[in-house]
This record gives C-alpha cells, structure tokens and sequence, in this order.
C-alpha cells in the first residue's frame, strides 16, 4: 500500500533532530534572552516604530531599473522600487494611521509609475518624491530603514525549535514564576518564547486561586474558549462529560483533536494533587515523529497521511447547546514543504469510522501503536508530579500528555484537583510580536 510518494521523503524535514542536552534551567537564567535576539531584525508596522535615529545621506533614481537607493548616514544602502514605493506612500489619502491599514486600491496604483522629482528633505529626516501620476509622498528615514527585500522572517521564524527527550527532567524544564510573568514584558515574553522553543515549561507561585490562569491569559489576550468552557475543572466526578474527569489512566494525548482549529497551548494548574496516583507524563511528539521518519518511513508515510477520525458530543458547556464535534487529520501534519507542522493524537476520543478500505485497516491500527509505544519509549518520555501552586504550560499541538490512575479515598475532603485553560496560538505570536516592538523604540 503507498500512501505517500517517495519523492516526499526526501523533501523531509531536514532540521536536526538532535536532542537539546543542555541544562534548561541554566541556559534560560543565563543566556535564554529570546527579546534581544530578534530585536533587530523585527519590523513592526508602525510608522517611526523604531529609534534609529538616522539621515538620509543621499540618493540615486536609477530609471533603467525603476529603483531609488537611498544611502543612510550610517553608510548602508538600501533600494526601493518605484512601484513599492508609491504603493506604500504614508500619506494620509493612501494610509490610514490610525489602523496602520493600506487606503489606496490595487487598481489605482500605476506599476509603471516613476519619479518627476526627487528630493532630501532639508533635515535630512526624510525623501520626498513627486511621481508620475501626479502625486507627492514624503517617506520618513525611520521608516525607509526598517524594510528590507526580502524581508526578514518573521520575529517568530528566528526563535529556533528544539526537541527533547526524556532528559528533560522537572529540574531541567524551563520554568518561570507567575509573578514575574505577569509583571515583567520582558519575562512573559521568555515564557512564550519557550513554549515556542521546547513546547513545554512550568509555571510556579501560582498558589490555588482559581482566577489565576484567567489573569494570566489576560495578560497574553484572552482565554480559549471551547465547548469545555472559558477554563476546566479536571476533578474526578459521578457523571463525567469526558474521560478526563474519571480518575482513569490517561494515555499521552494532544486535548481536543475533533477540532480543526485545535487549541494552541494548555496550562494545567495543579490546585490539589493527589497522594496515589495521578503523575504527570509528557513526551515531545515532534522529536518522536521526527525518530520515526528517521527510523521507520513506512509507517511515517501513514501517520502523516492516512485520516483519523476524531470525535466528540455533549452540550457545550457556555451554551448549553447539544454539538457534534468531528474532524479527520493524520497524527502528523506536514506543511506545504514536508515539515513536520503538527502532532494530534487522543485515542479516547479516536472515531469509530476508518478513512481507509478493510484490507488497509491493519496497517493503520499497526502505524498508531507503533506511534503510541514510541511516545513511552523509555528516552521520549518524561514523567513527574506537578505540586500545587504549579502549572504545565504545553503546546498542545505538539507536546502529548497524559496522567497515570489515581484513587479518591472515599470521603476525601480534598480529591485531586487541576484547572485549565488554553491560549491560541495567533494570539500568542501577536503579543510577542507587539512586546518586540514596544522594546525596539
Ligand atoms: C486533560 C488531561 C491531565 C491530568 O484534562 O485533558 O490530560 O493530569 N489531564 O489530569
Ligand atoms: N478537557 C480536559 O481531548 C480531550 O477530550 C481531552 C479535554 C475535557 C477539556 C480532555
Ligand atoms: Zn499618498
Ligand atoms: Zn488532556
């Protein structure tokens, strides 16, 4: 059965796969400084956005390839087409500067346009251009320096992806105080930054207030919401709406596969752990999917092909409302150039229905338990008990998780008791994005 072209395989992800063997904790307290590594290769969009300070030294219109460069007074020289510039003219008929939004229509703009007249503005601050097709733009010397062609990656893109293994132990995770999260830009953003990086940190000097996680979120944006609610309570309880509120074993899972758009991150706050059971697991599904390509291809080929289907009914715990929530992805989700993008898997919420014909379902049912027993293989895995006052924050489109059995005696008084939230991940980058520029001024 080919379920994937050879060809791919070798567009593979070709990032190495090396596990991180540094120790976490002390390259986060000395040299984790995520914020000024990009920092001066961000561009925000805002006019004047950062505090460079420089003249406009001089220029040269070069009419055979439609091109200004303008040299600076710190010697650079950048080139600007035509084209682009009158696109990106900031004037008020062109730009709007309160929504930093483009005014002037497609089909306005002349691609043929060129400049009658060009000029230095007399304190050097900025270029003004008279154009053929009748209009004046005036381009200020902050702004022109900021742009590059082609521009930089995104701030994101520069913030590397590293995998891990079982070597990340509780001592070695990344770790941060809630405090200095919320009262310090420079250290939410290290937070975030390290979700990105290793997909994992914890969170501690939470204490066991509830509202908690809802300050925290607010100080990124806002709460996920999902038919789980604003937040989640995971306490064992009679009528469970999901497996996770029974006090049964947790295989290592992704949380809500049925979604499309899958929630970005989890934080788990451990309000009351418990005295048997209920460990914490972990294991990085990127570094497991990339030791499969590696290994085993053939069954790569499937998990990042073949659909599953997953599922989920209730009534949406907001609303009210009864829902039938399904979507079919592969465990592993490649990008438009073959790199691993996402992993989703939660087998208590895998469908019934196959996307695949009765001879192919073996080999399906084969590739997810050679998945499964990859992710607790002995050095993918990582296990631990979170204390109180301390959250797991995860990307859960990347890291699995998941919690051994734990038994209530009866008439505890106090049972085992996690909150949770999760943040989008769009809403995270564009914190850390808007953070970045805000310290580039
Ligand atoms: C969950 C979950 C883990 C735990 O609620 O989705 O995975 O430790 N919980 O209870
Ligand atoms: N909860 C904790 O995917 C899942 O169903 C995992 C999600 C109920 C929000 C559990
Ligand atoms: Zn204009
Ligand atoms: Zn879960």
């Amino acid at each position: 059965m080919m379920f994937r072209s050879s060809l791919l395989r070798v567009l593979r992800y070709s990032n190495t796969c090396s596990v991180f063997q540094q120790n976490y904790r002390e390259s986060l307290q000395n040299k984790f400084r995520p914020l000024d590594n990009v920092l001066n290769r961000y561009t925000s969009v805002r006019d004047n956005a950062s505090a460079i300070n420089q003249n406009v030294a001089g220029f040269k219109v070069d009419k055979s390839t439609d091109i200004i460069s303008v040299q600076f007074s710190d010697n650079t020289e950048t080139r600007y087409p035509f084209v682009w510039l009158r696109d990106n003219c900031r004037c008020s008929k062109c730009h709007d500067k309160s929504s930093v939004h483009r005014i002037q229509l497609l089909e306005n703009l002349d691609i043929d346009v060129h400049p009658i007249k060009t000029e230095m503005h007399i304190d050097g601050h900025s270029i003004i251009v008279k154009w053929s097709d009748d209009h004046k733009s005036e381009y200020p010397v902050n702004w022109l320096k900021d742009v590059k062609f082609p521009a930089a990656q995104d701030l994101i893109d520069n913030i590397d992806v590293k995998y891990w293994g079982s070597e990340m132990t509780k001592e070695k995770m990344p770790r941060f105080s809630f405090h200095d999260v919320m009262s310090d830009e420079s250290c939410l953003y290290s937070w975030l930054a390290s979700l990105h990086m290793y997909g994992f940190s914890i969170l501690d000097n939470l204490g066991d207030n509830d509202k908690n996680l809802f300050r925290l979120a607010e100080k990124v944006s806002y709460p996920r919401q999902t038919c789980y609610g604003e937040d989640f309570v995971v306490k064992s309880n009679p009528d469970p709406t999901n497996l996770a509120y029974t006090s049964y074993r947790l295989c290592l899972h992704t949380d809500l596969p049925f979604y499309k758009y899958e929630p970005g991150i989890q934080i788990l706050h451990c309000i009351q752990s418990s005295e048997h059971g209920g460990s914490n697991e972990f294991a990085d599904g990127f570094k497991v999917a990339d030791d499969i390509q590696q290994k085993d291809p053939d069954i790569y080929d499937i998990l990042s092909s073949v659909h599953i289907n997953f599922v989920d009914e209730g009534k949406d715990e907001v609303s009210n409302t009864p829902y039938v929530l399904s979507d079919w992805k592969p465990i592993i989700s490649l990008d438009g150039r073959g790199r691993i993008k996402q992993v989703n898997f939660n087998n208590h919420v895998r469908g019934v229905q196959m996307s695949v014909g009765p001879e192919d379902v073996k080999k399906v049912y084969h590739a997810l338990a050679t998945f499964n027993s990859a992710l607790y293989q002995k050095d993918n895995f990582t296990s631990f008990k979170l204390k109180e006052g301390e959250a797991a924050c995860f990307n859960n489109t990347r890291v699995l998780h998941g919690r051994s059995a734990f038994t209530v005696p009866p008439g505890s008084q106090n049972p085992r008791h996690l909150q949770g939230i999760y943040i989008d991940w769009d809403v995270i980058y564009a914190r850390m994005r808007a953070i970045a520029a805000e310290k580039k001024k």
